[in-house]
């Protein structure tokens, strides 16, 4: 079946769906592609046959989405599935995230390619682990603006009540600050995803909200411009080798135009090599921009001398690194750690698509509750810092003031998200 806004020209965004396990991200986008005609309502019933016999009634509108065997035997998302949108406006690729925290890892893949985001947190939990993680994660890896589905407004306990939506909007608020996104840019919709209300259709169970439905939400995004004039940033998200055409890096574009026939540089592997040919949609393109996700066929190259992580640049502009024996000065907001750190902490760093293990050699100034510090000690939960890093590997970050865009960075530690920092200066040896 095909949408009545069907048309690949419109403007293409990837929206992903993130939050806490169990929220409803899943019901949320099966439950919208049913409502707005992408899919018929014998899928669903088939699924939710299926659900019933795997003892998981109600996971009719999620097996849309989630179609591993092991997904829907646990009834939970633990890989990021695809699935098109079309909106009167848009053409959309929604990418399903896992909410479950053994899976962030997947949850990164799929927002790292994500212009915007729905968040979707159940009202009758209101903000828990993974919904503040994802929303930090969510500002770190790029995501321009977000969207607030405040789900299960049907589920007994909360029964529609205007005051428990107040209470978990400002929770939401809170931690939407805390991430650094302005409450005020970001919609909050009271839905059932389950019951298909507020999403296409608008619920008369809700009369208290006079706002847009989550469908027009979608569809109202407005996009900055794309950096189109900036020197080309992209970071390759992994590299494959296809017989007959070669080596083919993938990634999403940040910064600037890559054009077929031009030389680039993949840094901190500083290999170079001509692009032969891009592709995008399953479509040869002549050049592809800012948030276009693409692969592209290279001249000359093994698809071991490149990796995930590597940024491509043109020659005479060539992607910011820093190596093993040098360091970068970052700023961070620590979010959630076990115990106080201090130098010789070793955690992951999580920049676009690297991943790098990356020690604190020196702790430069702390604000605590709004006190500064020199030379601190130690850091603890809520602090803010400026530190001097050494990455134990060559890593590919940019300075915040050359290309915010690939200046930011998650710290993980023992599968969880600890911090959120931005790269200032990069100390070159
Ligand atoms: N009552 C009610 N239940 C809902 C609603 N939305 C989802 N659910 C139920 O919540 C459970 C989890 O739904 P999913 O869509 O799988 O949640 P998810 O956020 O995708 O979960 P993960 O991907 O595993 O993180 C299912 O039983 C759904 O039927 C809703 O609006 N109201
Ligand atoms: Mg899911």
């Amino acid at each position: 079946m095909s949408s009545q806004w069907e048309d690949k020209s419109k403007p293409h965004l990837n929206i992903v769906f993130i939050g806490h396990v169990d929220h409803g991200k899943s019901t949320t986008v099966g439950r919208l592609l049913l409502d707005t005609g992408h899919i018929e309502q014998h899928v669903i019933d088939k699924n939710e046959k299926l659900a019933v016999e795997h003892g998981k009634a109600g996971f009719g509108l999620a097996y849309v989405m989630d179609g591993l065997k092991e997904e829907r035997e646990r009834g939970i998302t633990i890989d990021v599935a695809h699935k098109e949108l079309f909106t009167p406006n848009y053409y959309f690729t929604i990418i399903d995230a896992p909410g479950h925290r053994d899976f962030v890892k997947n949850m990164i893949t799929g927002t790292s390619q994500a212009d915007a985001a729905v968040l979707v947190c159940a009202a009758n939990d209101g903000v828990n682990a993974q919904t503040r993680e994802h929303a930090f994660l969510a500002r770190v890896l790029g995501v321009k603006q977000l969207i607030i589905n405040v789900n299960k407004m049907d589920i007994s306990g909360v029964d529609y009540s205007e005051d428990r939506y107040n209470a978990v909007v400002k929770e939401l608020h809170q931690l939407l600050k805390m991430a650094g996104f302005k409450p005020a840019d970001v919609p909050m919709i009271p839905c059932s995803s389950f019951l298909g209300e507020n999403l296409y259709n608008k619920s008369s169970n809700m009369p208290w909200y006079k706002g847009q439905t989550l469908f027009e939400a979608i569809d109202g995004i407005q996009m900055p411009s794309k950096p189109t004039d900036r020197p080309l940033r992209l970071p390759i998200q992994d590299v494959y080798k296809i017989s007959g055409i070669g080596t083919v890096p993938v990634g999403k574009i940040e910064t600037g135009v890559l054009y077929a026939g031009k030389t680039v540089i993949f840094n901190p592997s500083q290999k170079s090599a001509e692009v032969k040919s891009i592709e995008m949609h399953h479509t040869n393109v002549a050049k592809a921009e800012p948030g276009d996700n693409i692969g592209f066929n290279v001249r000359g190259l093994a698809a071991t001398d490149i990796r995930r992580g590597d940024v491509a640049g043109y020659t005479d502009t060539p992607p910011a690194f820093v190596r093993h024996d040098e360091t970068f000065i970052g700023q961070i907001q620590l979010m959630e750690i076990p115990k106080a750190i201090g130098t010789g902490y070793t955690p992951v760093f999580h920049c676009h698509t690297s991943q790098v293990a990356v020690r604190f050699v020196e702790l430069l100034e702390k604000t605590s509750k709004g006190t500064k510090e020199a030379n601190p000690p130690f850091l603890k939960t809520g602090d803010a810092a400026m530190i001097r890093f050494a990455p134990t590997k060559p890593m590919a970050i940019e300075e915040m003031s050359d290309f915010p865009e690939l200046s930011r960075f998650a710290i993980r530690d023992m599968g969880k998200t600890v911090a959120a920092g931005v790269c200032i200066k990069i100390e070159k040896k």
